[in-house]
């Protein structure tokens, strides 16, 4: 059977919610189909029919009660995807459009990325469609009380060991530590990006953000291409990672114009004001269109206001773009925008940010094109150093965490650059990426047995 026929396969067992696992998966197979050609012992031990199923997928009703005595149900979920090269690890999302597909997708992804960084760690996503927006604090820890009564069941420092991604930052984390703890008895790593006081790592918070910059400054350096410093960079999102992005930008002398939410885009051309981003998101969690408050001469452009099917922060030209907010954010048209305007470089700091379509433009005119799962795995990364530190009861220094994130950043972009040159696909990051996160987890899984 071609590798075409076996992706048709799963796609026809598609439905709706799976559309965007679907399209995760498809890329994978694809770019896999050179290994699969020339190897067959994947074949015989039936890998990716064994790899693409979930070893389990936990869910459960989440019952709390909200400041009006109004009680309210929410859906919880754990995708516990692939244990072979460690415990599972993954991160919890709470938002309205959390589904079992959306959970798929992005545990399928995460046993890739957490192969790609070399360390001992399964692949697995949760999460709820619980939205966090206008919630009073202490709804949030209801919520989040009431969700890990139910998923502690299932985890534990060397079974599952879930983090944040959207709407889960370290004000929910401790909050499900609280509860953990509470009900086991147990005080121990059992999730990370915890505050630093009860056992956090240093630089956790940082972690993707940062590594996406240091993966940057590899790749632009392997390509023989001009380093970032003094260059225009424009990012989307106005999260934990677009505001560490940004962050390390500045720092190396970049120059990081925009950022942007649900709502609309900041196109700030003297280059964010990160204390202010920080301040109206991480603090008060208002809206962006309170920077101009601060900063008048930027310019707010509500998401009305941008044509259907493209997105204002892509228009904006700049040497290296960051997609940061959320999947598929970044269509065809805005990688057509990206391409007219000089764009060399595009980096994924959200989850498959990039639609086919969009990826295929990058592809087709040599930009160079980070993928996600290679790109953003400085987060699960220090997770997992976050973990060494709570099993052997250390604390390591900033500059140690640091110094570590980058090496293993390093050491990725290296992975990835000589696994496509392998493969006789030079240049091609995201085949690089897939074929190298594969390879391990599939070597791994014939070495267990069935
Ligand atoms: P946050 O919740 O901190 O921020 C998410 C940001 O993306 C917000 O600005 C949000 O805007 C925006 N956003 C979310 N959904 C949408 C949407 N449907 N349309 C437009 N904007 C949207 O999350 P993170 O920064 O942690 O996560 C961002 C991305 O990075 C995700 O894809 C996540 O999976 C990925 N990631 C996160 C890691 C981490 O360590 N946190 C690690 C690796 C990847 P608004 O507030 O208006 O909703
Ligand atoms: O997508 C991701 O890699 C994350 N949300 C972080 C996962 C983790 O376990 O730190």
């Amino acid at each position: 059977m071609s590798i075409l026929d076996e992706a048709k396969k799963y796609e026809r067992a598609d439905c709706e919610q799976d559309r965007v696992f679907y399209q995760a998966m498809e890329e994978v197979l694809f770019s896999i189909a050179p290994l699969l050609e020339s190897d067959k012992i994947y074949a015989r031990h039936a890998i990716v029919d064994r790899l693409v199923v979930p070893d389990r997928v936990i869910k459960f009703k989440v019952t709390w009660m909200d400041d009006n005595q109004q009680i309210r149900v929410n859906t919880g979920y754990r995708v516990q995807f692939n244990n072979s090269l460690g415990p599972y690890k993954g991160g919890l999302r709470f938002h309205p459009t959390v589904n079992e597909g959306v959970l798929k997708f992005l545990g399928f992804e995460q046993i890739f990325k957490n192969s790609l960084t070399g360390l001992p760690i399964g692949g697995a996503k949760g999460g709820s469609d619980f939205d966090p927006k206008g919630k009073s604090d202490f709804e949030i820890m209801k919520f989040c009380s009431a969700f890990m009564r139910e998923l502690y069941k299932h985890i534990g420092p060397r079974i599952d060991v879930p983090a944040g991604d959207i709407g889960v930052g370290a004000r929910e984390i401790g909050y499900l530590f609280g509860e953990y703890k509470k009900i086991t008895l147990s005080y121990e790593g059992v999730l990370t990006g915890k505050p630093f006081m009860f056992g956090g790592s240093l630089m956790r918070p940082e972690a993707t953000g940062y590594g996406v910059v240091y993966f940057t400054q590899t790749m632009l350096d392997m390509e023989g291409k001009e380093s970032l410093k003094g260059k225009i960079c424009t990012i989307s999102g106005a999260g934990n990672v677009a505001i560490h992005t940004i962050e390390k930008l500045k720092q190396i002398g970049a120059i990081p114009v925009s950022c942007s939410d649900s709502k609309g885009t900041i196109y700030d051309a003297e280059g964010i004001d990160v204390a202010l981003l920080k301040e109206l998101k991480n603090v008060r969690r208002v809206s962006l269109t309170e920077y101009l408050q601060t900063r008048p001469n930027a310019k707010y452009i509500p998401v009305e206001e941008y044509p259907k099917g493209g997105h204002a922060v892509w228009n904006i030209p700049c040497y290296a773009a960051f997609p940061c907010a959320t999947q598929n954010e970044l269509t065809e048209i805005d990688a057509q925008n990206l391409i007219h305007n000089g764009c060399v470089s595009v980096s994924e700091g959200a989850n498959m940010p990039s639609t086919p379509e969009a990826i295929e433009a990058f592809l087709s005119h040599k930009i160079c094109f980070a993928p996600a799962k290679a790109a953003n795995a400085g987060g699960v990364a220090v997770s997992e150093f976050e973990m060494s530190q709570n099993a052997s009861m250390q604390r390591w220094s900033f500059e140690k965490v640091d110094a570590r994130l980058k090496t293993t950043m390093q050491e990725i972009c290296k992975r990835v650059v000589l696994t496509a040159k392998d493969y006789g696909v030079e240049g091609n990051y995201v085949d690089g990426a897939n074929i190298a996160g594969f390879k391990k987890v599939a070597d791994a899984m014939i070495a267990e047995g069935i």
